[in-house]
């Protein structure tokens, strides 16, 4: 049987994309969490480093394979593991998909990640309120956009009524701006497509507050 095992924090978003992937496909793997906040952060600790020298979560262990960032880690599995297609396989399709997952997880995330803002809040001495105004205006850019997309491509789910790599990136995403109180009634697509996605099981069992390390 193949060893998984997946590096990650509960909060992660890139972290909570893989558990999707993984649950979606009924794929066994064990967790160690690395905790971002505690102990000056362990992504910094050196046995973390060694693993992964970007000193961000996720990695993945698959048998001998060791994975980083999480959509190639997503695209690795949905090669591997071909149950529940994540990525269509015609033309149009799967490009539309890798352009909408990149417009989150490339575009509106990284602008929004802890070292991001503790260096707006240490270096830069950004108070609280202006930090989480930043936080909102970047989801708020990039979901303004998004929703135009998903006015053309969605159906029961990102793309049309096929569960995809955008769903697995949009819920981790659609999680942060309720976290910092982004008012969701701008994005009136996004957040049916969410409700929608969050009573799925696999996306439940994915969930932050639903990790043993919450
Ligand atoms: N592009 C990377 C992003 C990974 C990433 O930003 N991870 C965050 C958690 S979501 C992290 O480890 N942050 C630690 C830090 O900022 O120090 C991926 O998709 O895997």
């Amino acid at each position: 049987m193949t060893e998984r095992t997946l590096y990650g924090y509960w909060r992660s978003s890139a972290a909570y994309r893989v558990r999707i992937a993984l649950n979606l496909k009924k794929l066994d793997y064990q967790q160690v969490s690395v905790n971002l906040i505690k102990n000056g952060g362990e992504q910094h600790h050196a046995h973390y480093s060694a693993l992964n020298p970007s000193e961000l979560v996720p990695v993945l262990i698959d048998d001998n394979l060791k994975l980083t960032q999480s959509l190639s880690i997503i695209e690795y599995l949905d090669e591997q593991y071909p149950q529940c297609p994540l990525i269509p396989s015609e033309t149009e399709a799967k490009y539309r998909v890798k352009a909408l997952a990149q417009d989150i997880a490339i575009d509106i995330h990284p602008i929004n990640n802890l070292r991001i803002l503790q260096y707006l809040a240490g270096e830069l001495e950004l108070t609280d309120v202006k930090k989480a105004d930043w936080y909102r205006h970047w989801i708020e850019v990039g979901f303004h956009s998004l929703e135009k997309k998903l006015a053309q491509s969605s159906g029961h789910y990102c793309e049309g009524d096929s569960l995809s790599l955008v769903d697995l990136c949009l819920v981790p995403q659609v999680y942060n701006a309720n976290r910092f109180n982004v008012d969701m009634n701008a994005f009136p697509i996004i957040e049916r497509i969410n409700n929608t996605l969050t009573m799925h099981p696999a996306f439940i069992a994915a969930a932050p507050e639903n990790q043993p390390d919450a």
